[in-house]
């Protein structure tokens, strides 16, 4: 069994919005395209309370795209994005949402960030996906969305972690490339066992 897994394309994503990825929105009907081969096909959706901790607004004296320490590690801070409930938060008009089989929430705890569809930042808190997957016999995953850098590099090294066979397909997804990060994303998953195809 093989799922698509659709990563964070949100309005808050897209050009326009609160953390707009660059050509955020170019991915929308080719994802959409895709949906066709797959056996299951999953959404994910960043979902933070007003307030969250990733969030610079939540930080005296700091701003967006600054590097903070957490509890669990070094943090980028972001401008408030993705709040429950908003505009922002919703899946990119055009994204074919009435194929999705499951549609994940992220980034709801408000002390951990969560980039990865598989565990929070802090490397240990999961989602639940991972059983979701395993339960229903998907074994092979392919992922897009955005960030390449960000959300999709995070899912895509934790599913090889996980011994799942994962491929990302590039050119269905874009980046935020933030010093550096698009390169360094690209080899740590390499690195991972990742499959990156184009
Ligand atoms: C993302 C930064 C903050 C992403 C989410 O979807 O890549 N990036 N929250
Ligand atoms: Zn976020």
């Amino acid at each position: 069994m093989q799922a698509l897994i659709v990563i964070d394309v949100q309005n808050d994503f897209c050009p326009g919005g609160a953390l707009a990825v660059p050509q955020g929105d170019a991915i929308v009907q080719g994802i959409n395209t895709m949906m066709a081969d797959f056996d299951a096909v999953i959404l994910t959706q960043d979902w933070h309370p007003a307030g969250h901790s990733s969030f610079a607004s939540a930080h005296q004296g700091s701003a967006p795209y600054d590097m903070i320490e957490m509890p669990y590690g070094p943090q980028a801070l972001w401008p408030d994005h993705c709040i429950q409930g908003s505009m922002g938060a919703k899946f990119h008009m055009e994204l074919q949402q009435d194929r999705a089989d499951l549609i994940i929430r992220k980034g709801y705890n408000p002390a951990i960030d969560s980039y990865s569809a598989f565990f929070e930042n802090d490397h240990k808190t999961p989602t639940g996906l991972e059983g979701y997957l395993r339960t229903r016999g998907i074994s092979k995953l392919t992922m897009v969305g955005l960030a390449l850098d960000f959300c999709v590099n995070y899912s895509a090294v934790d599913a090889a972690k996980l011994e799942f066979d994962v491929t990302v397909q590039k050119g269905l997804c874009r980046a935020i490339d933030l010093n550096g990060s698009l390169g360094a994303a690209v080899s740590g998953m390499q690195a991972a066992g990742v499959n990156i195809v184009s």
